[in-house]
């Protein structure tokens, strides 16, 4: 059995959402040979130095109780958590994954991202997202002190959520076309990501074949996991 989970938003100002996460790794996630963790796991990442902050240590530390008990964790990093680097997946007891991946899902090509790349209509989050992925600019930002990234991040949360009230709903969704040729390039018919808190499974043709795409749910108010066995997929909650 493989798990899939993302957007659950970690922080401390929501312990309930940490509870429930912690419920699901030492029960559910036990059960999986693999937990994908497919972006966003926490509300912000601004670098590994984070992990000392007592709840991320407690988060990263019940990741890695279940990783010890044999559950593979493979994590897909988010536009929340993609400073997560190597410190925090040796911590974690996990492995860092570089998207898009395709696997085999029990004989069924898989490609598995965090999906805010299929959001090409919003063109201002492009810019910001070719900025931040920059090695250079990710060299330069981890390079200031610990205080003033978070006051950063910080501000750019404001911003974004400023921001999304005035974007139409519709160009934070996936694009039709990014989706299509996500299928295209990575030669398969079965998609799974997060990031626009739509869950549904959506019954995509492309040049005749069909093709599925799965979207994960938040955990927003609910702790959610996609099972995937021999018997195909299972959106399951808590
Ligand atoms: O995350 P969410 O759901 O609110 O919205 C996303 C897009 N927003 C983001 C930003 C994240 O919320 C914040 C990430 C914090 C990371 C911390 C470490 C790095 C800190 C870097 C500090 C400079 O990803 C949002 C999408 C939405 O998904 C739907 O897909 O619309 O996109 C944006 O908000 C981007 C804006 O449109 C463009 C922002 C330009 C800002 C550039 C100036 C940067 C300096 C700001 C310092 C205050
Ligand atoms: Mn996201």
């Amino acid at each position: 059995m493989q798990h899939f989970i993302s957007d659950l938003h970690l922080n401390p100002t929501q312990p309930e959402t940490a509870k429930a996460f912690v419920a699901y790794l030492q029960g559910p996630a036990k059960q999986a040979q693999t937990l994908w963790i497919l972006g966003d796991l926490f509300e912000y990442w601004t670098g590994d130095e984070d992990i000392a902050h007592p709840f991320h240590t407690e988060m990263v530390a019940a990741i890695a109780a279940l990783s010890a008990t044999g559950t593979q964790v493979r994590v897909v990093v988010g536009n929340r958590d993609f400073l997560m680097g190597q410190a925090f997946a040796k911590a974690a007891g996990a492995e860092l994954v570089a998207e898009p991946i395709c696997i085999d899902l029990y004989g069924k090509r898989t490609v598995l991202l965090h999906g805010d790349i299929l959001c090409t209509d919003d063109v201002a989050y492009q810019q910001f997202r070719a900025m931040v992925r920059n090695p250079a600019w990710q060299t330069q930002f981890l390079a200031q002190p610990v205080a003033v990234r978070h006051k950063l991040a910080a501000e750019l949360r404001a911003k974004s959520e400023m921001g999304k009230q005035e974007k139409a709903s519709k160009i934070m969704d996936v694009n039709a076309a990014a989706v299509e040729a996500c299928f295209k390039t990575h030669n398969t018919n079965l998609m799974i990501h997060g990031h626009t808190h739509r869950p549904a499974t959506h019954q995509v043709n492309v040049d005749g074949q069909s093709c599925e795409r799965w979207v994960l749910s938040d955990w927003h108010g609910k702790a959610t996991w996609l099972e995937a066995s021999e018997q195909g997929l299972q959106t399951r909650t808590l």
